[in-house]
């Protein structure tokens, strides 16, 4: 019996792919990285799964965004600073704003419960 020796082109044929599509960028809105501060909010809606104060840091769930082309899940959100969480828990449901910064995460810069 013959044994074909295919695995080891075959792995050198995938490698260069999978980089530029992570679920939550986005394709044409290539306007540059530097006008954060100038980008309006991306609307959403959610529930909070957990609150992380020292981290800044909220889990919500949130519906689909479709201006962002993401379906509904959870998924942590890093908060803009000045923004007050103190008194967010999990179970409340909120709307917010997400701004992209310049490491193209998507920071909560507004949350209001509902
Ligand atoms: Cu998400």
């Amino acid at each position: 019996m013959k044994i074909l020796s295919l695995a080891v082109a075959l792995t050198f044929a995938v490698l260069p792919v999978a980089f530029a599509q992570s679920s939550h960028s986005m394709g044409g809105h290539d306007m540059g990285t530097h006008m954060a501060e100038a980008q309006p909010g991306v609307p959403g809606t959610g529930t909070v799964d957990a609150v992380n104060a020292a981290l800044r840091q909220v889990k919500l769930t949130h519906a689909p965004i479709k201006a962002l082309g993401w379906p509904a899940m959870t998924m942590d959100f890093a908060v803009a600073a000045g923004l007050d969480i103190s008194k967010l828990k999990a179970g409340d449901k909120v709307d917010f704003e997400l701004v992209r910064g310049a490491d193209n995460l998507y920071t909560i810069k507004s949350l209001t419960k509902k």
